[in-house]
């Protein structure tokens, strides 16, 4: 290994930007300048990437927080190429000082925030490296990916010093290929992620939730050979009754290819032969299927196989549409009633990120007697979407267009049409999922229509088999609340959030309330409720109450019944959830109290309120 020759400027950070760069990384790291790194090839998805044997790289990495990114950028802020992803290691006698050794550097744990991982880091937003050394041996015929369940929110990896990828989006999976760059014997990987918020990100300055940073979910290793399946879609039919149809995506695959399709289960089996766009389009005949419902969340083990590549999935078979105003689930009216739920760990508070949050916050939901959950206000995690198949609990994944983006730059629409894709693209085989939210409480302006609009054609045509929500603002003209935002007409279900007797008014207003909705849709209450601190009771006349938050509920459910569009609810929220907008010392002490459960696990009055209303099937329509 050489030296490149030394520095031309005498400032110190100028010597750390020219003075180390070993040879081989530099000219590694320069033939992929990091900017460019956006304009390649169509991403890979890797559907079902969690039942692919994996090696994981879950677990401590080295750390070191930068909040001025020094570590990719120079004095001048030019882009390093020798950055501290070159991951130097300080030599006796070198001709610089070296200010970074991650070898010394602190550990976070992977996946996980690095908010609650140190008291420090609590509100930190700016750039924290990460690196992590492991060994590998490669294979012939094989590429590589370094999976990453999420990182929020922009994020940038380098393998042995050569780049392999930039990402953003804090609440999808993506894949880097780094068959390129990784080798025999001792390799490293360093990760910066910079949770800085963007006026022009997706979601943008303002938010209700607390902006977690960090390698959130797991990262591992994925090995398939040069031909794999990358996506697929399995489903049933809506017009040919026991009929499973759908299509597999074969990257690196030669037209005329053949895939094989098997659910032993059923004895049901066809190949398939793959066109000029990569897919191979299947068509199963499945008579004795039983269909996935919430009562009977009959999951089946489908077996996926192209040349080399293996892959198995549980899939539950339905079919979800609407009719006027009723939304069918294999073809028989079903009302909806949900929680709303952030992706935020029971107990101890940031990231859910383990099957036993998962476990808490479902468990909790089914405890309620839900059918049906929310999960706002990003896609959640793999494991929370295989819990709610296994469990048989309907989901209404969101997109994290949230209140006012720049609706009207064009790049802004770029980053939430990836994010969208990327939702679809790696959970489009989870039969809980019934519903996609574009957006939640946008503008009414017309920009915001359009980009909304555009993004639900996108993921209509992407997914023509779910129905397409968002949830809307309302407007009221005296005691009459109207919904009649021009955004409508682009959903199949109109959601809409209310806080009558919380951000206006009383909960008693709710009696008096009648409502006017423009469509002729199915219509879910996406949001009402009110907040609680847990244990403090009081008057129900009385705020932050128990007893004031159950009054709420109360009201709400005599007004709910009168909607007679209403199929679904999702009262907010399930747990407290930490937001910095909510500062109230010593009753918010920065948590959204509006759960009905605290982030201590202290269930609220208004808990088991909802709780008798949806055992006893008080509030809703008849199924
Ligand atoms: C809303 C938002 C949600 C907030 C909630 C609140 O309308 O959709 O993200 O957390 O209100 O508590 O104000």
């Amino acid at each position: 290994m050489k030296y490149l020759p030394v520095c031309l400027f005498t400032r110190p950070d100028a010597l750390i930007a020219c003075g180390m760069i070993f040879a081989s990384l530099a000219a590694a790291s320069l033939a992929v300048p990091a900017a460019k790194a956006a304009t390649a090839p169509a991403p890979i998805v890797l559907t079902g990437a969690d039942r692919r044997p994996a090696t994981s790289l879950n677990g401590e990495w080295a750390s070191v927080i930068d909040p001025y990114f020094s570590g990719l950028f120079s004095f001048h802020h030019e882009e390093k190429s020798n950055g501290w992803f070159t991951n130097q290691k300080a030599k006796p006698g070198d001709p610089f000082p070296t200010e970074v050794d991650f070898s010394k550097a602190p550990k976070l744990k992977v996946p996980g925030d690095w908010n609650t991982q140190r008291e420090s880091l609590l509100y930190y937003e700016g750039p924290i490296w990460y690196e992590r050394d492991f060994t590998y041996q490669p294979k012939e015929h094989t590429r590589v990916f370094l999976h990453i369940g999420a990182a929020n929110y922009h994020s940038w990896f380098w393998v042995n010093g050569k780049k392999v990828c930039e990402h953003e989006g804090g609440y999808t999976s993506f894949n880097c290929d780094v068959t390129a760059a990784i080798h025999a014997g001792d390799n490293f990987v360093v990760a910066a992620v910079d949770n800085t918020r963007a006026e022009d990100n997706v979601p943008t300055l303002q938010t209700d939730w607390w902006n977690y940073g960090g390698l959130t979910r797991s990262v591992s290793l994925i090995e398939v050979p040069d031909e794999f399946i990358d996506q697929y879609d399995l489903h049933l039919s809506r017009t040919k009754a026991s009929v499973i149809e759908g299509w597999i995506h074969v990257e690196g695959s030669k037209p005329g290819a053949t895939v094989a399709v098997e659910i032993p289960e059923l004895g049901a089996k066809t190949t398939a032969q793959i066109g000029e766009d990569g897919r191979a389009a299947i068509r199963i005949e499945a008579k004795q299927l039983e269909r996935w419902s919430p009562e009977t969340p009959k999951l089946y083990k489908v077996e996926l196989r192209a040349g080399e590549d293996s892959i198995d999935e549980l899939i539950g078979f339905r079919t979800i549409e609407t009719r006027g105003t009723e939304i069918l689930l294999n073809g028989k009216p079903i009302f909806l009633r949900g929680i709303s739920i952030h992706a935020e760990a029971p107990y101890r508070t940031g990231r859910a990120n383990t099957e036993k949050d998962v476990d808490t916050l479902l468990g909790w939901a089914q405890e309620l007697g839900c059918n049906f959950v929310r999960l706002a206000h990003y896609p959640h995690d793999e494991a929370m979407l295989r819990a709610a198949d296994r469990m048989g609990i309907l989901v209404w994944s969101e997109n994290p267009v949230y209140w006012a983006l720049q609706f009207d730059n064009p790049k802004v629409l770029a980053k939430a049409e990836r994010q969208l894709d990327e939702e679809i693209g790696t959970s489009r085989n989870h039969a809980a999922i019934i519903l996609w939210s574009m957006a939640n409480e946008t503008p009414n302006t017309p920009a915001r229509t359009t980009f909304i609009e555009t993004l639900a054609s996108r993921a209509r045509s992407l997914d023509p088999t779910r129905l397409i929500t968002a949830a809307l603002l309302i407007r009221g003209e005296g005691t009459t609340k109207i919904i009649d935002d021009p955004l409508g007409k682009a959903l199949d279900v109109i959601g809409f959030n209310e806080y009558i007797g919380w951000y206006e008014q009383h909960p008693e207003t709710a009696d008096v309330t009648a409502w006017r909705i423009d469509y002729d849709k199915p219509v879910i209450v996406s949001e009402f409720g009110g907040g609680a601190k847990a244990g403090l009771h009081g008057a129900e006349t009385e705020r932050w109450t128990e007893e004031y938050q159950a009054n709420i509920y109360r009201h709400q459910f005599g007004m709910l019944n009168r909607i007679p569009q209403l199929r679904g609810m999702s009262p907010w929220v399930l747990m407290d959830f930490r937001s910095p907008n909510r500062p109230l010392a010593g009753i918010q002490d920065e948590f959204n109290r509006k759960g009905l459960i605290s982030d201590q696990g202290e269930k609220k009055q208004a808990f088991y309120l909802l709780q008798k209303a949806y055992k006893e099937k008080t509030v809703g329509k008849p199924e």
